[in-house]
């Protein structure tokens, strides 16, 4: 009989503790997921300041004379988010400055590759 009661105690002591590592176990995953929150949350004050002006440097071998410079501008300008263009015909490059959160460096070459000169990042 005594044997009988200890067992029980054994088992209702290993189902306290279950549940006491069960209700552990859902704090940590709380825990984490506030964590997670407010990582997410710091994320998106954070994400303007990711969007930063950029400026990247295309190669664009494909201008011939010193008037092709005037349409690669114009077409990377027309871009929305594009704060500066400065094209060379002598280096064959096109320096542009812009916001990453309106438009992307594939934007760009996609642009001067529609107005006829296919380009490639350079830095
Ligand atoms: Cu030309």
């Amino acid at each position: 009989m005594k044997t009988q009661v200890s067992a029980l105690a054994k088992t209702q002591v290993s189902a306290l503790a279950k549940t006491q590592v069960s209700a552990l176990a859902k704090t940590q995953v709380s825990a984490l997921a506030k964590t997670l929150f407010a990582s997410l949350a710091l994320a998106a004050v954070v994400a303007p300041v990711w969007a930063a002006p950029r400026t990247v440097i295309l190669s664009v071998p494909g201008m011939t004379c010193a008037a092709c410079p005037i349409t690669v501008k114009k077409a990377i300008s027309k871009v929305q988010g594009v704060s500066k263009v400065a094209v060379t015909f002598e280096k064959r490059e096109a320096v542009v400055s812009f916001d990453d959160a309106k438009t992307s460096v594939q934007k760009l070459t996609q642009a001067t590759a529609d107005a006829g000169y296919p380009s490639s990042v350079k830095n």
